[in-house]
């Protein structure tokens, strides 16, 4: 399939250029540079290349295929595209000796990669073609594809869109993690309940991953360190670890909008390594040896489940110090291979982030490969480090900062363990004595030791301490990491702190979910929109238009219908596109007030019982959430939500005027659907507890309002789109700092506000749990005798106003397409382009390298 392709400045063109550019549709796009590069078959030639690896590759023919066949054999032809890109671009990057950005992140949320990457290969419509006339249909097939859930929520589906946009841009770039035999589990909703079943994302394979047995590492683990004392005084420390594990590289190649540069994400898989079970094989021990080998095989097994720490678990540190360990050994030998263990240009030519303090362990690791292993001196060996890794934080929740038992350290990690006390030594004694001399009480706070019972290990001081930036994921957020969370840290290194604002990658979560609405933006922005998100902007002067604004909204409205088919073939829920979509999909989280949402529907629906001749505004409250297994009140409010959501659908008295469903089974291709379909984005954290969230921008660039308070990204996203054209409402981070301060009490809402009082009553009964009184109340509890910690009852009128100003504008059609069109038009900021441009300039150092065709 090799052709010529076109110039770069013809795949890439600057937002200025655009204006006279010709406008077309992606298809005629499609049409015109068919026969032009290497990654642009035609239809004829696509569809020759399915048909073969149909047969040469899957073994089976045209008459027998089953969907998933078809989707293998897609999946076949069109990685024939990539890995052409992927060697041009491991080739350039080698020959230059690029400096590369290596990305350490336990999560990347991947979901579905066929539309993806048939979308920035632009060969989605070719590819209908070409399957069509095969008599297959694309949505059937790409439907057959799971999701790659590994990951838990917003940290894990910001590092893939954060690959898609280095990809994009011709960063030089690496993602690590780990393997996981089963992602973040599937839900299913038994009675109303959550239920986790595994999720085995490859049981049939996963036919985009590569196994690269040449790359594979040993990894030692547990055992002890012997110092051995050298001449003159010099001592040297010998790790005699009690296993080796073995770490399996698996590549997915990620490729970039019109195919600049495949990037490779690197998963690390365990396993046990055959020399050790051999010895134990061999003294009799067979039982033994197997145990080992689950036991090895047992660290890349399973995602753990929680979006906070789960402190204390084994499994967990191991998983962590695992992918790490891998992934250094992978970074040095590629470094080793154009430098031969001359560190002297490392720091140069690597550069590491750390998604959160998941791989922090990193950190001693390259210490303790430099120094022990490397011969490095301590002082070169720790300049290095401090040059080379950066660290992001997503969470000032303090229970939510991870910390390790000293003593897992000891059995796992010894080695690690004495660094990071010299770590800790040195940094003590040098700039905490300096600055603030003698003061016993700053080193207890600074230190990396946390003194008690049980001594810990605080990975989020390591991780600043040996950092060169550490960045919050909105304004807001790094605002409060720098003066609430880190402020003497600050003190001591003034510029060390940023922000980085997160972004979202417009090509999954425009191009691809929305297709009707990205050929809008082809017409009025040009093609080159998904590589220059702000130059949606053109379609502002358009918001008040009354064209526009009708064909704005009957894209929203096609993606309704869609929507209430979808609901219904999952919930059985007849819902209608005339109604008002109001959709909270998020992790479930007390912070994030799931409940807050559901106290409003049941003071609603309770206006309603009241009051038979009240006309509202039809209103469909959709949600979809996960809960931790394990986090017993948020299972509990989900069990509410369906418990609810059954009394109210069934309803006869309020004439379908509102429904509400639970969405079982939130998921990456999940949010596709819905989020193009939304009215109405529901961001509504207690202020000061949302990092950023980032579902907020997609609801935004797909033209749904915010109904929000102010906290993370929000505050950038209305400030971006009109605060008129959102509803924003609740305390703000300083009322909510000056409300605890004071002392809150949730008995005084409860008792000021009648409408409140009841609805928190009606936990009690059991109307929404026919003979099973009090089923519900859990909730209540925590709201009340439980203290309220998140401020749901004291936002709760604020929540209500804010509701009612929904309706009010949802009844002027023309007032609300112009909102959603202002929203969507002014989201340029959130392209994860934008935020890695941030971390290229500001925090990598990192340069493009422009990848050339082979053909040409
Ligand atoms: C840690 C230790 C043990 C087990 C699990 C964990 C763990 C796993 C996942 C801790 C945290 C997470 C995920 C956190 C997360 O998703 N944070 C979100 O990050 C987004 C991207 O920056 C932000 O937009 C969200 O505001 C933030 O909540």
């Amino acid at each position: 399939m090799a052709v010529k392709h076109p110039s770069k400045s013809a795949r890439k063109t600057a937002p200025a250029a655009k204006e006279n550019a010709v406008k077309k549709t992606a298809a005629a796009v499609e049409a015109t540079v068919n026969h032009h590069p290497s990654w642009h078959p035609s239809v004829e030639e696509l569809k020759k290349s399915i048909v073969h690896h149909l047969r040469c590759s899957i073994g089976t023919s045209e008459q027998k295929a089953s969907r998933l066949a078809w989707w293998q054999a897609v999946v076949a032809a069109v990685n024939e595209l990539i890995f052409e890109r992927l060697t041009q671009t491991q080739f350039t990057h080698a020959q230059k000796d690029t400096r590369a950005i290596n990305y350490l992140s336990a999560e990347f949320l991947m979901g579905r990669l066929t539309v993806n990457n048939l979308c920035n290969l632009e060969i989605y419509q070719t590819a209908k073609q070409a399957l069509t006339d095969l008599g297959v249909d694309i949505n059937e097939i790409c439907d057959e594809e799971p999701d790659m859930a590994l990951g838990n929520g917003g940290l894990g589906r910001l590092a893939a869109c954060y690959i898609d946009s280095m990809a994009t841009l011709d960063y030089p770039s690496v993602g690590y993690g780990i393997h996981y035999e089963n992602g973040l589990f599937r839900q299913e909703i038994r009675g109303g309940r959550q239920v986790e079943r595994p999720d085995s994302w490859r049981e049939y394979g996963c036919p985009w991953e590569v196994c690269r047995p040449e790359s594979v590492q040993n990894i030692p683990i547990g055992g002890y360190v012997e110092t051995q004392h050298g001449p003159d005084d010099s001592i040297r420390k010998v790790w005699h670890p009690a296993h080796i594990i073995k770490g399996v590289p698996w590549d997915i190649p990620v490729v970039g909008f019109r195919a600049s540069s495949v990037t490779i994400l690197r998963l690390w898989e365990s396993r046990a390594t055959e020399s050790f079970n051999w010895d134990v094989f061999n003294a009799g021990g067979y039982v033994d040896a197997q145990e080992e080998k689950s036991a090895a095989e047992a660290i890349s097994k399973v995602l753990y489940p929680n979006d906070s720490t789960e402190a204390g678990k084994m499994l967990r540190l191991t998983q962590q110090y695992f992918f790490c360990a891998c992934s250094l050994r992978d970074i040095l030998r590629r470094y080793n291979r154009a430098h031969h263990h001359d560190y002297s240009d490392f720091a140069n030519k690597i550069a590491i982030q750390l998604n959160d303090t998941h791989p922090a362990i990193a950190i001693p690791e390259l210490m303790r490969l430099l120094v022990d292993e490397e011969g490095l001196s301590w002082d070169n060996a720790w300049k290095i480090v401090t040059e080379v890794f950066a660290y992001t934080n997503h969470t000032l929740l303090p229970e939510a900062l991870e910390k390790w038992p000293l003593y897992l350290f000891e059995k796992l990690l010894p080695r690690h363990l004495e660094i990071i006390y010299e770590i800790n030594y040195r940094f003590l004694n040098g700039p905490v004595e300096a600055m603030w001399p003698g003061d016993n009480d700053k080193k207890a706070k600074l230190s990396i030791i946390e003194e008690g019972m049980v001594k810990k290990v605080r990975m989020a001081n390591l991780c600043v301490i040996a950092s060169h930036h550490v960045n919050g994921v909105a304004e807001i957020h790094s605002k409060l990491v720098k003066e609430a969370l880190f402020p003497e840290f600050d003190a001591i290194w003034p510029n060390k702190f940023c922000n980085v604002t997160n972004g979202v990658t417009p090509r999954r979560w425009l191009l691809a979910c929305n297709p009707e609405l990205a050929k809008l933006y082809d017409e009025v922005a040009g093609i080159d929109w998904p590589l220059h998100l702000e130059a949606c902007a053109a379609l502002r002067p358009y918001a008040s238009d009354p064209t526009y604004q009708q064909r704005f909204m009957e894209i929203k409205r096609r993606n309704k219908e869609a929507l209430a088919r979808e609901i219904k073939r999952l919930c059985q829920v007849e819902v209608s596109p005339d109604a008002i979509f109001d959709v909270q999909v998020k992790r479930l989280h007390e912070y994030k007030r799931q409940h807050l949402n559901l106290l409003y529907i049941m003071h609603l629906y309770r206006k309603l019982l009241s009051d038979p001749s009240l006309k509202i505004v039809p209103q469909v409250f959709i949600f979809g959430a996960k809960a931790a297994p394990a986090y017993t009140l948020a299972k509990d409010i989900i069990y509410a939500i369906n418990a609810v959501a059954e009394r109210i659908n069934n309803d006869h008295r309020i004439h379908n005027q509102l429904k509400v469903v639970f969405i079982p089974n939130y998921r990456v291709s999940l949010a596709e659907k819905i989020i193009p379909a939304a009215d109405v984005s529901e961001q509504i954290s207690t202020a000061g507890y949302e990092a950023s969230g980032t579902s907020n921008m997609k609801f935004s660039i797909n033209g749904a309002l915010t109904l929000g308070t102010m906290d993370g990204a929000n505050i950038e996203i209305v400030a971006e789109a009109g605060i008129e054209n959102n509803f924003i409402f609740g305390l703000s981070v300083a009322e909510v700092q000056d409300l605890k301060r004071r002392g809150y009490n949730p008995w005084n809402y409860y008792n000021a506000n009648p409408d409140l009082k009841a609805v928190l009553d009606w936990f009690d009964s059991d109307y929404f749990t026919p003979g099973e009184m009090g089923a519900l109340s859990s909730i209540k509890r925590s709201l009340l005798d439980g203290g309220d910690p998140f401020l749901v009852l004291a936002d709760f009128e604020s929540y209500c106003a804010a509701h009612k100003r929904v309706e009010e504008m949802y009844r002027d059609k023309a007032r609300w397409a112009r909102a959603a069109m202002l929203n969507s038009a002014s989201m340029g900021k959130f392209s994860s382009d934008r935020a890695i441009e941030d971390y290229a300039h500001h925090i990598w150092n990192l340069k493009n390298c422009e990848i050339k065709d082979s053909a040409s």
